[in-house]
């Protein structure tokens, strides 16, 4: 398997569950700075995006929620995913919120706003983003009240959560008390230890 990724990317929490698995693994680094015509994901995903899984037998998988499902599936052993049917939807439903919510509607606003015409519309985009954020922490905070993991056990919506906790700790945007418990205890993974290593994160 290959993961195309850049470090500390949404790629990130792909990553993580790859090192949960423990089986072996290539990582191939992206410039997110090459645009896509020249970028070296471009021949193999059309959308240029990381995170983006090349499989034993050549095939791509491209979003992150279709990569962690296929992960999980494939690897029962890393516990990556309830198997019932109710563990698995509540799982990719916590994951979603994630990566749909909070990276795409929230911090993509904060990451493209500097693509805005002007300095106006950018702080409007960067506003917005905000307050999504502020939304859905409180829901993350809320979902996590009493619990150490989204769904109750370790999964992969938590290495989702991961990621994006991970660019609020280094843009400075303030989370919430749960949220900073679960990048604290999400830290003393030793898969999480090693990826942020190996991307030269840690
Ligand atoms: N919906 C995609 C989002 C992937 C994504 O936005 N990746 C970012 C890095 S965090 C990227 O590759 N950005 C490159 C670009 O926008 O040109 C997923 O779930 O994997």
């Amino acid at each position: 398997m290959q993961l195309y990724y850049s470090p500390g990317a949404c790629s990130l929490g792909i990553h993580v569950l790859l090192e949960e698995i423990g089986k072996p693994y290539e990582l191939v680094k992206t410039d997110l700075t090459v645009p896509p015509p020249d970028r070296n994901v471009t021949p193999i995903n059309p959308k240029a995006r990381v995170p983006t899984l090349v499989r034993d037998d050549g095939s791509v998988i491209t979003e992150f929620p279709a990569i962690a499902l296929w992960l999980a599936r494939t690897n029962p052993a890393a516990k990556l995913m309830p198997e019932d049917l109710e563990g698995e939807v509540r799982t990719v439903e916590a994951l979603d919120y994630c990566v749909s919510t909070l990276h795409m509607q929230g911090f993509s606003r904060l990451f493209y706003a500097r693509r805005a015409k002007t300095p106006e519309d950018a702080a409007a985009n960067v506003e917005v983003g905000k307050q999504i954020l502020a939304r859905g922490f409180a829901r993350v905070e809320a979902m996590l009240d009493g619990k150490d993991w989204l769904t109750g056990s370790y999964s992969a919506a938590d290495s989702a959560l991961f990621y994006v906790c991970n660019w609020a700790a280094a843009m400075g945007v303030e989370t919430t008390p749960n949220m900073a418990a679960h990048f604290a205890r999400m830290k003393t993974r030793p898969a999480v230890q090693a990826t942020l290593a190996q991307e030269g994160l840690a």
